[in-house]
């Protein structure tokens, strides 16, 4: 075993905290936090030290994968599979447009360099659309931040005098740094308070000042309810408003007339307690929000997204000490332009991302400008997307579906081919998650051992795949290689002069910067090539604030990042600061969007429930639990305790349904049918019961045999239960029947 204590990072959520391991023989056989990590400080949750069970998971590829006529698949060289891929891939491109071709994934939770590189071939094949899972989550909220300012904003806990957590339980689910630490120094310091909105009494929600326990699906009648607290009660920053805000009246106008003790009644929370809420945020010195699945996956999701904002914008939380900030990107994690459409369904295209709910629909049809062929990297939609059965018979009709991926996932066993990746901890990675404000740090993480033999890290498959297309003559590359050899300064002035005189390089910059500047880098460093594009990127954009994270330009960027093991800041920022990222010419921030007032005024006479005799319950399809972690770990040894999944259920409806603690339930939906452990839980509401995110992966034991434990979420959803803006899918608000499994048979849900 190596002595030494080698930093990294954990890759099972968008934290990434940093931390130290110890590896013996491939194995991570020790890890701790990393105390001088910028952003996380040596904090872990109880997840990172379960590492192994994906490096060293039974279940990982070692060899590219070709499908034969009878559904098996054999073993191919690295060579065959990369010219039959490209070969594959020109066939679509020049018998139906490059655009037939769909590109879904680009990065997990803990690795988005590799999906960097995809673009130069992608670019070259001429494929034009492309998805992930944020587009089952984040689009209708970046919809309403473009309207609003055109960027993204977090809130800064650490600071804050009062939290709002909605539809959000980072106890469990973390997303911010030290979540644990900040919402137990919050919950001492009784000059702070914490608000959550959740039907659920969560182990966030145990922490709160405020629990408003609404009943699923009613938060746009709470949020609404609570911006209208701060408009009848005249709590609005009228200063700030003033200064900062354009189209308030309107937004005032619709308050105005929102019938609070109504709303009140209508989402379930006690009037005066709501009341309360809103006045002890319009009472604070600093306000920050996270808003998450529990509304974003749920009825009315971008309405919801746009009242959670007012709250804070009509009390001024904005670019000061504590409150929301529009913070730095390294790189873009969503695309820029308008609102698309998709070819088939005509589905909102938001931040450059078709709907995950219509993948099926765009595949499944005899329509000329259907998807044809699709590339999955780091992803797994067969599972993580809604309906699988659509989604596998979708995929399963492609006349090309090609895997990256480092384990024979649900979405592999539908490919065509499927190419082994070198896992996280074995090739450079990093992701663009960096989102804090006013220190924002990134954090490429070195290999820590040579890839598993028969792998190859993302950045090499995707420069072998745009060789094979022949669009770059290597002749044009060697000038470039040479100013690499001779240092990044010479290197810039090389590059630039390349790109402006073969406007052909510019299509496959990644391509241009791994075969040319990843050679002069540091051993086993190539792959961080595409970093220096983005260094030069952030030094242009917040040249200020990387100077004054001690960053001199691009260059002195980019090799700081290879240096430093642990993360670097790369930006600091003021709190004026914010406002010059406000996109809009004015600097102002634009809160008029007519259709989103015109659906709070539709609130009045709108349903709040969405249940039926059929199906009476609500079912949380995928909720964030302690061994939860996405599809990334497939290893069900790898948790500690509710292995199989519990559904979790009020006492009032497992006496009514005739359910016991640990007994067997089925869960019936309009998708599907499934059956699961039961827990009767204190925590939830009569008539709502959850479901864990991440299970129903199955995993190949050592004797062969294969186990499947809990329940695949998205057997139980439909790809149709999704929002009117951005498609995204109403995950945690499922009508569903449960029913007692007479004979407790155990078996696999
Ligand atoms: N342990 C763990 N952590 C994770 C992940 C993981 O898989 N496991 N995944 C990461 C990822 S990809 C993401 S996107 C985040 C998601 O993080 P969260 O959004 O916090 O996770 P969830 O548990 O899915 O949903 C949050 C809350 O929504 C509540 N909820 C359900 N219905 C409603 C409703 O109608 N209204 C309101 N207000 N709340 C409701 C649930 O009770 C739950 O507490 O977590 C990240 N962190
Ligand atoms: N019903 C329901 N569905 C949901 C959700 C829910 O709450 N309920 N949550 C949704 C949300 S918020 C999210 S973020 C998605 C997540 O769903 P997906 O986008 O499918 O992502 P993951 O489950 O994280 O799967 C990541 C894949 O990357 C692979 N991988 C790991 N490391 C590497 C690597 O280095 N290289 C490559 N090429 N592959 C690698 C893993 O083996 C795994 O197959 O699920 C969504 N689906
Ligand atoms: S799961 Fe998230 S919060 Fe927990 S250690 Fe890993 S990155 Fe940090
Ligand atoms: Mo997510």
């Amino acid at each position: 075993m190596s002595d030494d204590w080698q930093p990294t990072a954990c890759i099972l959520c968008e934290c990434n905290c940093g931390v130290v391991v110890k590896v013996d023989d491939r194995r991570l056989v020790k890890i701790r936090g990393d105390k001088d990590h910028p952003a996380s400080q040596g904090y872990t949750c109880n997840k990172a030290l379960r590492l192994d069970h994906y490096q060293n998971s039974r279940n990982r590829l070692t060899s590219p994968l070709r499908r034969r006529s009878d559904g098996s698949y054999e073993e191919i060289d690295w060579d065959t599979a990369i010219s039959e891929i490209a070969a594959g891939f020109a066939m679509i491109r020049d018998a139906h447009g490059g655009d037939k071709v769909f590109y879904y994934g680009g990065g997990g939770q803990g690795n988005h360099l590799g999906g960097a590189y995809s673009g130069a071939f992608l670019k070259a094949i001429g494929s034009r659309y492309r998805s992930n899972a944020l587009a089952q989550e984040k689009t209708g909220e970046h919809w309403v931040d473009a309207h609003f300012y055109g960027g993204h904003t977090r809130g800064e806990f650490e600071h804050a005098e009062v939290s709002v957590f909605i539809g959000k339980n980072p106890w469990m689910s973390q997303s911010f740094p030290r979540a644990r630490v900040v919402l137990n120094e919050i919950a001492k310091d009784p000059a702070r308070s914490m608000i959550v909105i959740d039907p659920v009494i969560t182990d966030t929600a145990k922490l709160a000042d405020f629990h408003l326990r609404v009943r699923p699906g009613t938060d746009a009648w709470c949020l609404a309810a609570l911006a209208a607290v701060l408009v009848q009660e005249q709590l609005c920053d009228e200063a700030f408003l003033a200064d900062h805000v354009n189209g308030v009246e309107a937004v005032r106008a619709v308050m105005a007339d929102v019938p609070i003790g109504d709303y009140a009644q209508r989402c379930g929370v006690d009037e005066g307690l709501l009341r309360a809420a809103a006045r002890r945020i319009a009472s604070a010195a600093s306000v920050s929000v996270f808003e998450d699945l529990g509304i974003q996956q749920a009825p009315n999701s971008t309405l919801c997204s746009y009242l959670n904002k007012l709250l804070w914008i009509l009390t001024g939380n904005f670019a000061k000490r504590g409150a929301q900030h529009l913070h730095s990107s390294f790189a873009p994690l969503f695309g820029v332009g308008g609102v698309g459409r998709t070819p088939v369904t005509g589905a909102p295209v938001i931040a450059g991302l078709v709907p995950s709910n219509v993948v099926p629909q765009e595949i499944l049809t005899d329509h000329p400008d259907r998807f044809r062929a699709m590339i999955v990297e780091s992803s797994n939609p067969a599972h993580s997307i809604a309906d699988s059965a659509a989604v596998c018979a979708a995929l399963e009709s492609l006349e090309l579906l090609v895997v990256i991926d480092v384990a024979m996932t649900e979405t592999a066993r539908l490919a065509d081919y499927v190419l082994p990746a070198a896992s996280q901890f074995e090739k450079p990675e990093a992701t663009f998650f960096n989102l804090e404000f006013p220190h924002n740090t990134f954090h490429l993480r070195h290999p820590l051992m040579e890839p598993l033999p028969g792998t190859l890290a993302e950045p090499e498959i995707w420069a072998r795949l745009v060789r094979a297309l022949g669009v770059v003559d290597d002749a044009e590359l060697a000038p470039l290689r040479k100013a690499a050899a001779a240092g990044l300064d010479a290197y810039a002035v090389a590059f630039l002069a390349a790109v402006s005189a073969n406007p052909g390089l510019g299509r496959v910059l990644p391509y241009v910067l791994y075969e040319t500047l990843g050679p002069a880098l540091p051993e086993g460093l190539a792959g961080a090539a595409a970093l220096w594009g983005l260094a030069q990127k952030a030094a242009m954009a917040y040249p200020a604030a990387v100077q004054r994270a001690g960053h001199a330009d691009g260059n002195a960027l980019f090799s700081a990042i290879l240096a430093g093991r642990s993360g670097v800041t790369f930006t600091v920022h003021e709190y004026a600061d914010d406002f010059a990222l406000i996109t809009h010419p004015d600097r102002r921030i634009a809160v008029e969007i007519p259709e989103m007032l015109a659906d709070i005024s539709a609130l009045r006479t709108a349903p709040t429930a969405l249940t039926s005799v059929e199906f009476p319950m609500v079912l949380s399809a995928g909720e964030r639990r302690a061994y939860t972690a996405n599809d990334i770990l497939r290893d069900p040894s790898w948790r500690k305790r509710d292995v199989d999944g519990a559904l979790r259920i009020s006492p009032q409806d497992a006496t009514s349904i005739g359910l016991v603690d640990g007994g067997r339930a089925r869960i019936t939906t309009a998708a599907g049918t499934a059956e699961a452990t039961v827990e009767v839980s204190d925590a939830m509401l009569a008539g709502h019961v959850s479901l864990p995110n991440g299970y129903g992966v199955d995993y190949l034991e050592a004797d062969g045999s294969s186990t499947t434990p809990g329940v695949a979420p998205n057997a139980l959803t439909s790809t149709e239960w999704r929002d009117v803006y951005a498609g995204t899918p109403w995950h945690k608000h499922v009508p569903a029947r449960i029913e007692s499994v007479s004979g407790v048979s155990r078996g696999i849900g």
